[in-house]
């Protein structure tokens, strides 16, 4: 995140719940298929799309609410339709460094599923559409699947010092993957946790 500006009085932003923009945004990251490269079961069509100039799979805008005591922080991602082979477009999923942390994602357009697994292999895949609200507990990683015809559009809520750790699912990824199959989104085995 950018440099840290404290502010003690109340801030408000106006959503854009079709794009997930919002004024006024501190910063905004972009997440194509190179930087999730590894998350994906298709290699190959991995290879394929980076050489042919690398694809656009969501956006995350940021606004860290920095007060003198606290450090709460509104983030949007917006995840565009698509699929990397049969597996549908997502986030890269992270457990919070802090083991004390949980999270709000409100999801406000689009549909999927928000898949969640804790350290000791508690597994769960919540069907989401705009309007689901899920509270993710601390030493829970999460990840959102977009399976849908639209941008999938979800609102996430946290603390900035929670911190992002990518590691173990960049290494292995969640217990299912969730991928198109006869026309419907269908929930199977990893096979990377198979191995
Ligand atoms: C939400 C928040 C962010 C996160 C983003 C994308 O907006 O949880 O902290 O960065 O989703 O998720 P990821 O970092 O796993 O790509
Ligand atoms: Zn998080």
């Amino acid at each position: 995140m950018k440099e840290v500006v404290i502010n003690d009085l109340p801030v408000t932003v106006q959503l854009d719940t079709t794009t997930g923009d919002f004024i006024p945004c501190a910063e905004k990251v972009v997440r194509n298929v190179s930087d999730l490269a590894r998350m994906f079961s298709d290699q190959e069509t991995v290879r394929q799309i980076v050489s042919l100039g690398d694809k656009l799979v969501y956006v995350i805008r940021y606004y860290p609410f920095f007060t003198s005591k606290s450090d709460m922080a509104l983030g949007t991602t917006a995840i565009l339709p698509g699929k990397v082979g049969d597996e549908y477009h997502m986030t890269k999923g992270h457990f919070h460094a802090r083991d004390d942390q949980p999270e709000i994602y409100y999801c406000v357009q689009g549909e999927g599923f928000l898949q969640m697994e804790s350290r000791a292999g508690d597994y769960h895949a919540v069907p989401w559409q705009a309007g689901t609200i899920t509270h993710i507990p601390p030493q829970y990683a999460h990840r959102v699947i977009n399976t849908g015809r639209t941008t999938l559009v979800f609102v996430a809520s946290f603390h900035v010092a929670a911190g992002h750790e990518y590691e173990l699912i960049e290494a292995r990824g969640f217990k299912n993957i969730i991928i198109e199959h006869g026309g419907k989104a269908v929930e199977v085995p990893n096979p990377r946790r198979s191995i």
